[in-house]
C-alpha cells in the first residue's frame, strides 16, 4: 500500500474526533490506550512460547477458571494502560470479581469493560485469541463511582471493538458510525486501515456452534442444527475454532452465524453479557447483521450483575431471523427471571 494510501488508527482517531464539535479528545485518549496495550499483548503472545508465561499461573479467576499467565499479563497491561488515560473511573474485567476503581479517577467520564484476553484455552496450543472491549459514559461523573453505573445496557454503549491476535492482529472497532479495521503493520507498529466501514453480508454458508454440546441444547436449537446441516440449507460449513472472536471475525467478514446458546446445565450460556456478548452485538448489528439471546436484541438486556451470562445467536441478518425460526420462546434462557 503506497505511503500516501495509508491510513493509521490514530490519524482515524483524530480525523473521528473532527468530526464531532463537542469532542474534547478524552474519547481518543481512551482508544490511544488501548491500542497501546494491544500492542503489548500482541508482543507477549507472539512470543510466549519462548517466554515462561504460556500456561497456567496457578489461579482461578471469579468463575473459578484456571488463570492463564497471559490471562493476567493482559489484564494488568490493560487496566494499566486505561488507568493512566486519566479518563476512565471504572474497569469492568472478567479477570476481577469487582468493579476496578481507578485511583484518583473517581469523576471521569468513563467506564470500560473488558475481556482482556479472550480465548485463553486455545493459548497454548497457537490457535488465535483476542481482546475486547465495549466504553460506556458514566451517567454523572460528579457523583463517587458505583456498581450500579456500570449496570448499563449495550444500547448505551459509546464504542466497542476487539483485538484480533489472528495471522495477523487485527483492531475492529465502531463508535458507532459503522465499523473499521485495522492491521498491525509489524514493521512499523502501526494500525493501518485495511477493512473499511466493514459490512456483514445479510447471508451466508457458515454456521459456529459448538455440537459437542448438542444434547444439552433445546429442541429448538436441536432443530436449527439439524437444519444448517440439510440438503435444504445446502448444508452449511460447520466452522467452530473455539474462540469466539475469531468465530465471530469468520462469519462478519464472509456471513455466517456464531451460536453460543444456553444449554440444560448452563440454561444461560457461557459468554458473559457486559464484556463479550453486548461488544460483539454493538458490531454485528452496526455492520449490518443481528445480535440475539432468542427474544430480543442482546443490547436491550438489563445486566444485573457484572458478569452476568447470556446466550448469543449473532451474524448474517437473515441468518439470525431464520434461527429465530427455530427457536421458540420457551427454548432461550429465561434472562430475566
Ligand atoms: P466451548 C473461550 O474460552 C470462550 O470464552 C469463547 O471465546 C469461546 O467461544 C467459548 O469460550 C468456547 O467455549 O465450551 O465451546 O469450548
Amino acid at each position: 500500500m503506497p505511503q500516501s494510501e495509508i491510513t493509521t488508527l490514530e490519524q482515524f482517531i483524530v480525523d473521528q474526533q473532527a468530526l464531532h464539535a463537542q469532542a474534547d479528545g478524552s474519547l481518543s485518549r481512551v482508544f490511544r490506550a488501548i491500542e497501546l496495550a494491544a500492542k503489548i499483548v500482541n508482543r507477549d503472545v507472539r512470543k510466549a512460547g519462548l517466554i515462561d508465561i504460556l500456561g497456567q499461573d496457578g489461579s482461578v479467576n471469579t468463575h473459578g477458571e484456571d488463570q492463564q499467565k497471559l490471562d493476567v499479563l493482559a489484564n494488568n497491561i490493560f487496566i494499566s494502560a486505561l488507568s493512566r488515560t486519566g479518563e476512565v473511573s471504572m474497569i469492568i474485567s472478567e479477570e476481577n470479581e469487582g468493579v476496578v476503581y481507578v485511583e484518583g479517577c473517581d469523576h471521569e467520564k468513563y467506564i470500560v469493560a473488558i475481556d482482556p484476553l479472550d480465548g485463553s484455552s486455545n493459548i497454548d496450543v497457537n490457535v488465535s485469541i483476542g481482546s475486547i472491549f465495549s466504553i460506556y459514559k458514566r451517567q454523572n461523573a460528579e457523583q463517587s463511582p458505583n456498581l450500579q453505573e456500570c449496570l448499563q445496557t449495550g444500547n448505551e454503549q459509546v464504542a466497542a471493538g476487539y483485538v484480533f491476535y489472528g495471522s495477523s492482529t487485527m483492531l475492529v472497532y465502531t463508535t458507532g458510525q459503522g465499523v473499521n479495521g485495522f492491521t498491525l503493520d509489524d514493521a512499523l507498529q502501526e494500525f493501518c486501515l485495511s477493512h473499511p466501514n466493514i459490512q456483514t453480508p445479510s447471508n451466508g454458508k457458515i454456521f459456529s456452534v459448538n455440537e459437542g454440546n448438542y444434547n444439552d441444547f433445546s429442541e429448538g436449537v436441536k432443530s436449527y442444527i439439524d437444519y444448517c446441516k440439510s440438503n435444504e440449507a445446502g448444508p452449511y460449513k460447520a466452522r467452530y475454532i473455539g474462540s469466539m472472536i475469531a468465530d465471530f471475525h469468520l462469519n462478519l467478514l464472509k456471513g455466517g452465524v456464531f451460536v453460543d446458546p444456553g444449554t440444560t446445565g448452563s440454561p444461560s450460556g457461557k459468554l458473559r453479557l457486559m464484556y463479550e456478548c453486548n461488544p460483539m452485538a454493538f458490531l454485528a448489528e452496526q455492520a449490518g447483521g443481528k445480535a440475539t439471546y432468542g427474544e430480543g436484541s442482546i443490547m436491550e438486556l438489563q445486566p444485573k450483575e457484572l458478569h452476568q451470562r447470556c446466550p448469543l445467536f449473532i451474524g448474517s441478518a437473515n441468518m439470525v431471523d431464520l434461527a429465530m425460526h427455530y427457536i421458540s420462546e420457551e427454548d432461550t434462557a429465561i434472562i430475566n427471571r
